[in-house]
């Protein structure tokens, strides 16, 4: 019999491949669309998936949506992805986050409650929870210090997960997954900000790019490789919570050189202390001219946050010995894979 499948967050990246993944593997995949004035189903047509998913409208903050999108999609799995995902955004609109990235997962554990406790439920957790780290590297006993809006509502997110499965005996698990990349990431995540940015360079329609804090590390893995393991947490005769990572932590300044070098361009940083985004600032040109063709990378506070996860490090034991999961790309070869697609967009567009 054919499985069906519910993803909320079908429009985001995650989404978008996992769709992809589970038609691959002969589902039937249902997805949850929040209404929204310009197009969002972008990714699906770009993996020439649209017209094999059947959607659904509705939000996480609307709880009888989600209860419709249950009974119409009949659903076996469901896959809650949809989330104010990006952390910047997390203290601009902290009540928001709160509502969609926090609340959403109760409204859908009551869904499939009300619906069919049977339903397996996959929750996207988050390297965020670990935030201010308590241990070198993090796994599924390393206790928690998130440091954002956005990391305190994927916690409650993951414990009402914890609790759902606990309380009323729901297959509810937590893929507590580290930051994870791909050509369809959205442009405001620093891997693909560096990439296009990189492209945009190439082209000559910017000549300087703006970055935050370049001395953070993050543990990156490749999109596609880290939505099979959603798959396989769900495959599980036994719901339990994982991490997802690589075990390779790399400094964004490191990002940012791989990434130039792929392009084949030498750069420069500048404004990286105090003093120099003063000189900066004091300059008469505001734009601060430089000799035609150097690649400039320039430390702008204005991309600083309050607080800072400055280090993340997974330690993907258990998903990889109970799993049988194991990540395909490493660091170099997503570099590779998202500059070609961003200078090939801007070749496509221009
Ligand atoms: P993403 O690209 O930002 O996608 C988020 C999805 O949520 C989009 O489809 C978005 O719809 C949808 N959404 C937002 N608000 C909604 C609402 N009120 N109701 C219904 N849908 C809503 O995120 P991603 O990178 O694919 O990540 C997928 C999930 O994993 C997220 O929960 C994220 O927090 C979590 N996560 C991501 C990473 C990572 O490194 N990528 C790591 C750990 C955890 P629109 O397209 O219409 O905006
Ligand atoms: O930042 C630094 C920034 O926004 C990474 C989400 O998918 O992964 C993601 O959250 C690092 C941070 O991702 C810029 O300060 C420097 O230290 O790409 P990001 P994130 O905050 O790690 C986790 C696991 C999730 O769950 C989230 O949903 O890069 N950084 N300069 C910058 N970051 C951005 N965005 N822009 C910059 O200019």
């Amino acid at each position: 019999m054919t499985k069906k499948a519910l993803i909320t967050g079908i429009t985001g990246q995650d989404g978008a491949y996992l769709a992809q993944f589970l038609l691959a593997k002969n589902y039937q995949v249902y997805g949850l669309v929040a209404r929204r004035t310009s197009d969002s189903l972008w990714r699906l047509r770009e993996l020439n998936i649209e017209s094999d998913v059947k959607l659904f409208n509705g939000d996480m903050m609307d709880p009888a949506s989600l209860v419709r999108a249950m009974e119409e999609s009949e659903a076996s799995e469901v896959y809650n992805l949809a989330a104010q995902s990006f952390v910047g955004t997390s203290w601009q609109q902290p009540s928001l986050t709160g509502q969609v990235t926090a609340l959403g997962v109760t409204h859908l554990l009551e869904a499939i409650r009300i619906i069919n406790p049977k339903t397996k439920f996959y929750q996207a957790s988050s390297s965020e929870i670990f935030g201010l780290i308590q241990a070198e590297r993090q796994n599924e006993k390393t206790p928690f210090y998130p440091r954002s809006p956005y990391g305190v509502a994927k916690l409650y997110g993951h414990w009402m997960t914890v609790n759902y499965r606990e309380s009323f005996g729901l297959h509810a698990s937590n893929g507590i997954l580290f930051n994870h990349e791909s050509p369809l990431r959205g442009i405001e995540f620093v891997s693909r900000k560096i990439t296009r940015g990189v492209a945009q360079i190439k082209k000559g329609q910017i000549n300087k790019l703006y970055l935050g804090n370049i001395d953070a590390k993050r543990d990156w893995g490749y999109a596609g490789d880290y939505v099979e393991a959603m798959w396989r947490i769900l495959q599980q005769d036994k719901a339990e919570d994982y991490v997802i990572a690589t075990g390779v932590t790399t400094y964004i300044r490191d990002f940012v050189r791989f990434s130039f070098a792929e392009a084949g361009m030498e750069l420069t940083f500048e404004g990286e202390n105090e003093n120099e985004i003063a000189k900066i600032a004091a300059c008469n040109n505001p734009e601060y001219q430089l000799p035609i063709g150097t690649v400039v990378v320039r430390v702008d506070p204005q991309y600083y946050r309050p607080t800072e996860v400055d280090l993340l490090i997974g330690d993907p034991t258990k998903s990889k010995t109970q799993l049988g999961w194991k990540p395909q790309y490493d660091l170099a070869g997503l570099v590779k894979e998202m500059v070609a697609s961003d200078l090939k967009n801007l070749k496509r567009l221009s």
